[in-house]
Order: C-alpha cells, then sequence, then structure tokens
C-alpha cells in the first residue's frame, strides 16, 4: 500500500475544550507523522468555500459559524493508507455512532461539533493541503 497525505483540522470545539495535545497524541500513536501544522482561524469566506459541498445542506449556516468561530489547528499527516486509515481513526460523523478508541468517541460533543476533520478522498486531501499551507511549510 502506498505512502501518501491526509489533511485534517482540529475544530474549534476541540480547541476550545482543550483536547489539542490530546487528539495530536492520538493521531501520532495511531502512526501518522505529521508533515505540517498550525494553529489558525478560517474566515466566513474560508470556511463557505472548505465546505462549499455542503453548501445546499440544512446545516451550512450552522457549519460555517462553528467553524469559523475560533482558532482551528490545520495539519497534513503521513501514513500508508492515510485517507481512509485517518476516517477510521476519527470515527463516525455522529460521535453516538463513533467506535470505541475513535477521536469522536473521545471528543466530538455532538454531530454538528464534532472535534476533527478528515479528507474524505486523495484528490479531497491534496485540494485542502494547498488550501492552507504553501509548498515550504510541507515537510
Ligand atoms: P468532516 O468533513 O468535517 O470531516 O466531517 P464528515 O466527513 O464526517 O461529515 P460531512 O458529511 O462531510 O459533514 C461535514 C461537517 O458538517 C457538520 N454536520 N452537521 N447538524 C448536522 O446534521 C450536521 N451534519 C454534518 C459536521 O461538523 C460534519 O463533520
Ligand atoms: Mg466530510
Amino acid at each position: 500500500m502506498a505512502t501518501n497525505r491526509t489533511f485534517t483540522m482540529i475544530k474549534p470545539d476541540g480547541v476550545e475544550n482543550g483536547h489539542i495535545g490530546n487528539i495530536l497524541a492520538m493521531i501520532t500513536n495511531g502512526g501518522f507523522k505529521i508533515v505540517s501544522l498550525k494553529l489558525t482561524q478560517l474566515t466566513t469566506a474560508d470556511a463557505q468555500a472548505f465546505y462549499a459541498v455542503h453548501a445546499a445542506r440544512p446545516f451550512y449556516g450552522e457549519l460555517v459559524a462553528f467553524m469559523t468561530r475560533g482558532p482551528i489547528v490545520a495539519a497534513i499527516l503521513e501514513k500508508e493508507n492515510a485517507v481512509e486509515d485517518f476516517r477510521t481513526l476519527i470515527g463516525a460523523t455522529n460521535p453516538a455512532e463513533a467506535a470505541e478508541g475513535t477521536i469522536r468517541k473521545a471528543y466530538a460533543t455532538s454531530i454538528g461539533e464534532n472535534a476533527v476533520h478528515g479528507s474524505d478522498s486523495d484528490e479531497n486531501a491534496a485540494i485542502e493541503s494547498a488550501f492552507h499551507f504553501a509548498g515550504r511549510e510541507q515537510f
């Protein structure tokens, strides 16, 4: 299986609730290498663009407000089969359905405020990584 990359954010709830260190520990203990990392905050335009695929969904306005209300941690992660394995590590969107041992089981509080993002394809991982990090910030 090829070594490749995925993109993640610790969402504003995860940062507000003091879980940055614990979530990064779960990520590195899960075998992911951190190749880019920063604390930043999305503007409304950033969040609208990042989640444009959900623009027609009823929760879009709430999602944009949530994702911009405080800082996030953005990171690029490297591992064999990174995209799929990271989706497994974060768990289901709704924490009530997330498996034991997943980041969302441990730290998400609701389907909307679910602590972390993970890219859903290699193509989106590349787009999302370039959205947040310049080439010289990707190690
Ligand atoms: P993400 O993109 O953030 O990794 O999450 P995901 O793939 O597991 O879920 P997705 O369907 O892409 O939804 C994106 C984010 O929108 C919020 N959401 N709220 N209130 C709701 O019913 C609802 N549904 C989704 C969540 O923050 C979700 O992660
Ligand atoms: Mg998604």
